[in-house]
């Protein structure tokens, strides 16, 4: 009261909600009095709701998301529902804000009714980190590459390439991609990229290049058309200490060798040589090969103790009859035919050829 002025005022809290009946009695100097009952009643402020979903860039309820102007503030359930209350008429700028999102915001006029519509997409254009420490192990057909995937929670996967040629997508945790089939001896680079659950891609290569190793293609199967053939698969093992003996029979008065041996799945290379570790004893015996129309001598079998011989393959050698396939690719197999014949036979002397193997190196 403003003794003055006689002015009352009275300023209310939210405490101050309710009716108040006040009495007033006023008297002037000569004896006259007058009563006033004023009834005051103090209302709340009207306030009202601010609710909506907040989406992801594919158009789904995005949890987890802070929706906030100032001290209001509410986080999106799994269904990307929010609701902040008690606000009255006005303008607010809220924002929307998660890990990983751009954060958005969203002017709200408030004027004398609840918005249920307060809908926001926030958009991930954050692509993850790239793969880690990427290295190979490698076999003559097989590349094996392995990684450490980023830490990024919504990394999805790592697309492949080999030597700029699309693969595969490997999904998130495996780690590895085993690459087959390959040729032997000859370097294939890996390139990859990260990719997280919104397509975000990693613009940044992470290569390695890796080589395969030589192959070593053993002798499979033979023929006699003349001679006699015991413990052939030891011709077929390079380590076990055993030989192969191909002996000479007497046939038509004279003692003669001609056995013909098979070469198969032999892999697509540069080079390739047929190696052989032998001796001989009692006679010589020529080396021919098949070229796809006719025999031809290449070398003679004349060392009587254990002893190399190398011999380069001519491309027609190499019979191509079929593919292996894998993952990475396909590459041509072949096989090769390799004669080892009495071309002066006698008859009086039993030749015999150990043969302690024979393989066609790729390199
Ligand atoms: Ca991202
Ligand atoms: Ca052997």
């Amino acid at each position: 009261m403003n003794s003055t002025t006689g002015t009352y005022s009275w300023q209310t809290n939210t405490d101050d909600v309710g009716i108040y009946v006040w009495y007033f009695n006023s008297s002037d100097n000569y004896g006259g009095t007058a009563p006033e009952t004023i009834t005051v009643t103090v209302k709340s402020i009207p306030s009202y709701n601010v609710s909506g979903y907040v989406f992801d860039n594919a158009g789904a309820g995005l949890g987890s998301v802070l929706v906030q102007n100032g001290s209001k503030q509410s986080n999106t359930s799994a269904s990307g529902y929010y609701s902040i209350t008690n606000l009255s008429n006005g303008t607010y700028n809220f924002s929307y804000s998660k890990a990983g999102f751009n954060t958005e915001y969203l002017e709200i006029t408030i004027s004398g009714a609840d918005n249920t519509s307060a809908n926001k997409t926030l958009y991930d254009t954050t692509p993850p980190a790239s793969i880690n420490t990427i290295s190979a192990t490698s076999t003559p057909l097989y590349i094996n590459w392995t990684w450490s995937d980023p830490s990024n929670p919504d990394f999805d996967h790592v697309e492949i390439y080999i030597d700029s040629v699309f693969k595969t997508n490997v999904t998130r945790g495996w780690q590895f991609y085993n690459a087959s089939y390959f040729a032997p001896n000859l370097t294939y680079t890996i390139s990859t990229r990260t990719v997280d659950n919104y397509s975000n891609v990693n613009t940044t290569w992470v290569n390695n290049t890796a080589a395969t190793s030589s192959e070593l293609t053993y002798v499979f199967s033979f023929i006699n058309d003349t001679g006699t053939v015991s413990n052939f698969s030891s011709a077929r093992n390079a380590s076990d200490g055993a030989v192969s003996v191909f002996a000479e029979v007497n046939a038509s008065g004279s003692y003669q060798l001609n056995v013909t041996t098979n070469t198969t799945d032999i892999p697509d290379a540069s080079i390739h040589t047929l190696e052989l570790r032998y001796n001989v004893s009692g006679d010589n015996f020529t080396v021919q090969l098949w070229n796809g129309s006719s025999w031809n001598n290449r070398t003679t079998l004349n060392d009587t103790s254990l002893s190399y011989r190398n011999i380069t393959l001519y491309p027609e050698e190499l019979i191509s009859y079929g593919t292996l396939a894998g993952n990475a690719g396909s590459i041509n197999k072949s096989y090769s035919l390799v004669r080892y014949m009495d071309l002066n036979a006698s008859a009086q002397q039993q030749g015999i050829l150990y043969l302690d193997y024979q393989r066609i190196y790729n390199y």
